[in-house]
């Protein structure tokens, strides 16, 4: 799973990117390609989990993080889209816009002044008219091929990109449209930008702190679309902050009034647009998290694990982790009742400790 910071140039993105990735390199150093880090997901059950195991490794769950380079002010003095930008977004799986709304004179604004509504409806707009372009062009390719090929899949297309150009064409994102589990799928190859789930991550002043919950009310109170996940946070002092020991960083954090850092708001926000969840497993070797959607059944999770496991699955040892911890051991758990013998179809709870029985 892959998310990205998307954004006007300044706003952010880099210093954010490395307060999640712990990278070293200077924000100032402004790069003009995108970067791509994998970021560990801090899991304090994992961690307790490795404590009782004590095995060689412990394998956190990752996320790929893509760092996008922000749109700029052109010749004209107008910020234009690009196609180099369209395609660094597209690859995603979820998006983040990047906002600024802290001040700071030295740090120009490619759009004069700050003003965090309109950037974020001016990314909004460009996405749309993206999609909007887009589906026209396959609305008019379908109609015509509707007509020459029996083809029964472009049949069923044609309504479904009707159904998207209509809504764009009203100004609403794709992701506002409701659609069943098909057309999802139709649509998946298409990389539709407004499709994409969408946060927006509000880079704040530290002076901003203890109001930044009213700010960010009032910001969200002038958008067109209000249901998106907002996250305010800092990314100038949450970088200071990310590089202290973790004991330490939670007394700055709680110094300055920041109640969840960065990086936890992203994670948390990640998984849940993404509708994911974690299990686990363990052992003398390794103790493991790993990500899967919802839903997934001990087969598919399975899967994941290794391709040989879904094919040869037999059957899944499963205790959820709050058992495991309040009855101590396997035994205890077999003892209570805690600890099943799973077939494929059963649902993986977030927080499973699993084995897989294969042959
Ligand atoms: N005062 C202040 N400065 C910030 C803050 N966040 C970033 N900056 C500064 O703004 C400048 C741009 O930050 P970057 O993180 O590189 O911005 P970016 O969004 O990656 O910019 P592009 O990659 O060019 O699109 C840097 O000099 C940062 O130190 C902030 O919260 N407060
Ligand atoms: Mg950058």
């Amino acid at each position: 799973m892959q998310i990205g910071l998307v954004g006007l140039q300044f706003s952010g993105k880099t210093t954010l990117f490395n307060t999640l990735s712990k990278k070293e390199s200077d924000p100032s150093l402004q790069k003009e390609e995108a970067a791509i880090e994998v970021v560990k997901i801090p899991d304090e059950r994992l961690d307790k989990l490795t404590e009782i195991f004590q095995p060689k490794k412990k394998v956190n769950a990752t996320i790929e993080v893509f760092d996008i380079p922000g749109l700029k002010m052109s010749d004209d003095n107008k910020v234009r889209i690009t196609n180099a930008f369209l395609n660094n977004v597209r690859n995603n799986d979820a998006l983040f816009y990047v906002i600024r709304a802290f001040k700071d004179e030295s740090v120009p604004h490619p759009m004069g002044g700050v003003d965090p509504v309109r950037d974020i409806e001016f990314l909004e707009t460009e996405f749309l008219l993206s999609d909007l372009a887009f589906l026209e062009n396959r609305l008019e390719k379908l109609k015509k091929d509707v007509q020459k090929s029996k083809d029964e899949k472009l049949k069923k297309e044609l309504p479904v990109i009707e159904k998207c150009y209509s809504h764009c064409e009203a100004e609403r994102p794709l992701r506002t449209l409701e659609l069943d589990e098909n057309e999802l799928k139709l649509l998946s190859g298409y990389q539709l930008l407004t499709l994409k789930p969408l946060a927006i991550a509000l880079n704040f002043d530290e002076n901003a702190i203890p109001k930044v919950e009213e700010e960010t009310k009032k910001i969200v109170s002038s958008l067109k679309e209000k249901n998106n996940p907002v996250i305010p946070f800092f990314a100038k002092i949450e970088l200071e902050l990310s590089k202290l020991e973790p004991e330490d960083q939670k007394v700055f954090m709680a110094d300055y009034g920041i109640k969840e850092s960065a990086l936890a708001k992203i994670l948390r926000t990640s998984y849940e647009m993404l509708g994911l969840q974690s299990f686990f497993t363990v052992g003398e070797d390794e103790c493991r998290a790993w990500t899967i959607k919802k839903n997934y059944t001990a087969q598919q999770a399975a899967g994941v694990i290794h391709t040989d496991f879904y094919n040869r699955f037999i059957r899944a040892e499963v205790v959820h982790y709050d058992d495991f911890i309040k009855y101590g051991s396997f035994n205890k758990c077999k003892e209570s009742g805690a600890w099943r013998l799973e077939g494929k179809e059963y649902i993986v709870k977030d927080g499973d400790i699993i084995s897989i029985r294969h042959n």
